[in-house]
């Protein structure tokens, strides 16, 4: 893998015929203290400072990302959400599926392509670290953006839940049997740009694109522009026919690119952040009282002027992102036979585990972190890596090359669940109300061009329906993007085109970091290099004991 993936490089730099660049940063990622919303606590941050410095790059450059563990008690490992890594399936970060978990003192390098303009962002993926503070902006611009003529200026806003304790604590307190209703620890506070707000210089007659980012590890937000509506043209770093949205909703990982013109040229105009605990919406009984996590940004014409309007919201209907049409118009991907190859069903529901621990499942089975990165094993146990067994519990679901894949979830909980995908933007064909139900079978009505995504919703009581095209081998996580049920093992993997990973080779600084670690990095989820589908040694249980990313010397363990 790793020769075609230099004559890639090669390849697109000379097809682009812009002067792609290479855009390299260096990042320490220590630890630091800071008071975003006055309340004193450690943070993950970087190269000593926090907020986490954005990422930017043109269209086609290459980026070139040095991560440098100096945690000294944690591991860590970066993803770039939202960039489909195509060729380059092991730069993707989650660690203990894409890479082993980089040990404090040792350093590993991503290196990708910036293929595709929009607004991502990069967090930490390993066990439930990035709500401690390690996660940023990612920008790709387009020299020759489509849309450059609609807007004057370019604003980021990113929104996050807070929590004033770190995540390890938090989740031990919620791994617990008697949290019997499976609740998730409940954020502290709204971070709005990271605790420096959102008063935005603007000039009348101008219009501004905003990127907005919502970098949530459990709350959703909904954004609205008092006597505004909001220019929607990109979801997920995807371009839409442009629509005129009033209230939008941005689930934990969504992206939106929207323009806004100030119109005003006297009064500063104010804008509502609510965030909300993924309640069902369209619940009739949550009035605005019930979103005390909100934010009062401005759009300051004059700063002589007041800022002390409220932006006052009397309910929340945000406008249906399902609904809307890919730029593009492509239509629903089929096979030639005009269906798909591949069904990957889940029905997501909390669950129990075998000691009562509260967990989150799909069907029926909660995902186990396995001794060997899902990826080394698909690379290593040969013809056998088309055997889910050789992966262990981590739902295994084997896509062949080229496949048109469905992904069906049903959703059994009555709060919304946002699902992303890596390694792909999948087209969402349907998206059921609250409470509609299961999914009752294709459809005859899909979307003639839906929207493409790597997040979505999926309501409460309800369904939604997703396909791809499976044309980037690769080991691709499906997940709940709430951080926290990730953590309950709410996370599906796909292996695809497991024909095309056999025998991949990586880089020796991913391998270094394996080793300094104790990591084992070939043979099945248990390590096993003789015999791929004997399953001895495969955790079968989650352990009752969470401890997160605490990093423990090697030499200090039992072994
Ligand atoms: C790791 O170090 C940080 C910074 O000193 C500290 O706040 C945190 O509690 C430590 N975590 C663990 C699990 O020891
Ligand atoms: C961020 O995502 C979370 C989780 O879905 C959601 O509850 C929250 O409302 C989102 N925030 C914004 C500003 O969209
Ligand atoms: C925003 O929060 C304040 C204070 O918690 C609350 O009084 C207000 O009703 C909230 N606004 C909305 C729209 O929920
Ligand atoms: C999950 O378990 C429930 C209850 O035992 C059962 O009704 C259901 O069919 C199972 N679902 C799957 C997909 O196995
Ligand atoms: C491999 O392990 C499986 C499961 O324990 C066993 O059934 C099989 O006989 C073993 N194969 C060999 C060649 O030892
Ligand atoms: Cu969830």
């Amino acid at each position: 893998m790793l020769l075609p993936r230099v004559q890639t490089l090669g390849l697109l730099s000379l097809a682009s015929l812009t002067r792609a660049a290479t855009v390299t940063y260096n990042f320490d990622v220590t630890w630091v203290w800071a008071a975003p919303d006055g309340f004193g606590r450690p943070v993950i941050g970087i190269n000593n400072q926090w907020p986490c410095p954005t990422i930017e790059a043109n269209v086609g450059d290459t980026i070139v990302v040095n991560v440098n563990n100096k945690l000294g008690n944690q591991t860590t490992g970066m993803h770039w959400h939202g960039i489909n890594q195509i060729s380059t399936e092991d730069m993707d970060g989650p660690a203990g599926v894409a890479q082993c978990p980089v040990p404090p003192g040792s350093s590993i390098q991503y290196q990708f392509v910036a293929d595709s303009a929009g607004t991502y962002w990069y967090h930490s993926h390993n066990l439930g670290q990035y709500p401690d503070g390690l996660r940023g902006p990612l920008i790709i611009h387009d020299p020759n953006d489509p849309n450059k003529g609609k807007y004057d200026e370019e604003v980021v806003i990113t929104v996050s839940d807070w929590y004033h304790e770190q995540s390890l604590d938090l989740a031990r307190d919620m791994l617990v049997p008697t949290n019997t209703h499976f609740q998730p620890p409940i954020p502290s506070n709204i971070l709005v740009n990271d605790g420096r707000g959102a008063y935005i210089a603007v000039e009348q007659g101008k219009k501004y694109r905003v990127r907005l980012i919502n970098m949530s590890a459990l709350a959703g937000l909904i954004i609205h522009f008092q006597g505004q509506s909001m220019n929607v043209i990109m979801n997920d770093a995807s371009a839409i026919n442009q629509i005129s949205a009033n209230q939008l909703k941005a689930a934990a990982a969504q992206r939106y690119d929207f323009i806004i013109e100030a119109t005003s040229s006297d009064t500063n105009i104010p804008f509502l952040i609510a965030l909300d605990t993924n309640r069902d919406i369209h619940n009739p009984s949550l009035d605005p009282l019930e979103w005390p996590l909100n934010y009062t940004g401005y759009l300051v014409v004059d700063s002589s002027k007041p800022t002390d309007a409220e932006d006052i919201v009397y309910f929340f209907n945000p406008d249906d992102d399902s609904k809307w049409t890919s730029a593009d118009g492509t239509a629903p991907i089929t096979n030639t036979a005009g269906g798909y190859d591949k069904l990957v069903e889940l029905d997501f529901n909390f669950c129990l585990d075998e000691n009562g621990y509260p967990r989150a499942c799909f069907n029926n089975i909660t995902y186990i972190d396995q001794q060997v990165p899902t990826l080394y094993t698909a690379a290593t146990t040969g013809t056998d890596n088309t055997n889910p067994i050789v992966y262990g519990q981590v739902n295994p679901h084997i896509l062949g090359e080229n496949d048109i894949v469905q992904i069906v979830v049903n959703n059994f909980d009555d709060a919304a669940h946002p699902f992303h995908l890596h390694g792909h933007q999948f087209q969402v064909l349907e998206r059921g109300l609250s409470q509609a139900g299961v999914w009752p079978g294709d459809s005859a009505a899909y979307s003639s061009a839906p929207p493409r995504r790597d997040t979505v919703v999926v309501n409460g009581g309800s369904f939604a329906v997703l396909r791809f095209k499976a044309t980037n081998p690769g080991v691709w996580l499906f997940h709940c993007h709430i951080e926290w049920h990730v953590e309950m093992g709410l996370t599906a993997t796909l292996i695809e085109a497991p024909n095309k990973l056999r025998g991949m080779s990586f880089p020796s600084d991913h391998i270094a970091a394996c080793e300094a670690g104790g990591t084992p990095y070939s043979g099945n989820a248990a390590g096993n290099t003789v015999n791929f589908t004997d399953t001895s040694g495969y955790a079968t249980v989650p352990p009752t004991e969470y401890n997160g990313c605490m990093y423990v010397a090697p030499e200090a363990t039992a072994r």
